[in-house]
């Protein structure tokens, strides 16, 4: 699918907010596709269509992740998760998307996971630090990213981790398996930043 007909398809699915949003997701992503080597067409696709489901109910998004055998901790963990699982699965159903990888990389692109492929890394990377993303910290994250994008994974895991401990909510058992996988990853790395 060209990039034209997937904004048009997404488009109706956004506000006017989450569209920029996404064309800067996709933007950082084709970026850093071609950074890391890998296919822009498929980091393209994933981030057109990766908040697919940002505005669906919760009942509608809960009802599917019950139906999939999928980890139900999706539902307990804050209703900011749901879209990320229900996404990759209305992205196949509704725009008839069968790359698993790019599907994957959409399900997995708000928490992260343990052993991320470089399409999820870039997803879920571009996703924090595209350039209309405002939050505290996030500069850091943007200049760490230009020089090493697990670098920059550590520490958006550990801001956002960092985050949800400071409004005393749970962290998604595989947002910390993410962050202590990556940091396994670095290890013998230095410059962490931070
Ligand atoms: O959909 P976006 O706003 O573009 O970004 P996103 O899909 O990364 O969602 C961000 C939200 O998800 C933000 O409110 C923090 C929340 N979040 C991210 N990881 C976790 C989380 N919430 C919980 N409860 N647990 C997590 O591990
Ligand atoms: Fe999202
Ligand atoms: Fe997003």
């Amino acid at each position: 699918m060209d990039k034209n007909k997937a904004l048009d398809k997404v488009k109706p699915h956004l506000t006017e907010h989450r569209y920029i949003h996404t064309l800067g997701v996709t933007e950082k992503a084709v970026e850093l596709a071609d950074k890391t080597g890998i296919d822009r067409k498929q980091a393209e696709l994933a981030a057109i269509f990766h908040d697919y489901a940002k505005f669906r109910s919760k009942e509608e998004m809960r009802g599917i992740i019950r139906k999939q055998e999928w980890d139900k901790n999706f539902i307990n963990y804050g209703d900011e998760l749901l879209h990320a699982p229900a996404g990759a699965f209305l992205v196949n159903k509704e725009i008839g998307i069968e790359d698993e990888e790019i599907l994957s990389a959409i399900f997995w692109h708000t928490t992260g996971k343990a052993k991320m492929n470089t399409l999820e890394k870039i997803l879920f990377l571009a996703d924090y630090i595209e350039p209309n993303r405002i939050f505290p910290g996030v500069d850091e994250v943007r200049k760490t990213a230009e020089k090493n994008i697990d670098h920059a994974i550590v520490m958006a895991l550990r801001n956002t981790i960092v985050f949800l401990m400071k409004k005393n909510q749970r962290v998604f058992p595989q947002t910390l398996y993410a962050y202590n996988d990556m940091i396994e990853k670095i290890k013998n790395q230095s410059n962490i930043g931070g």
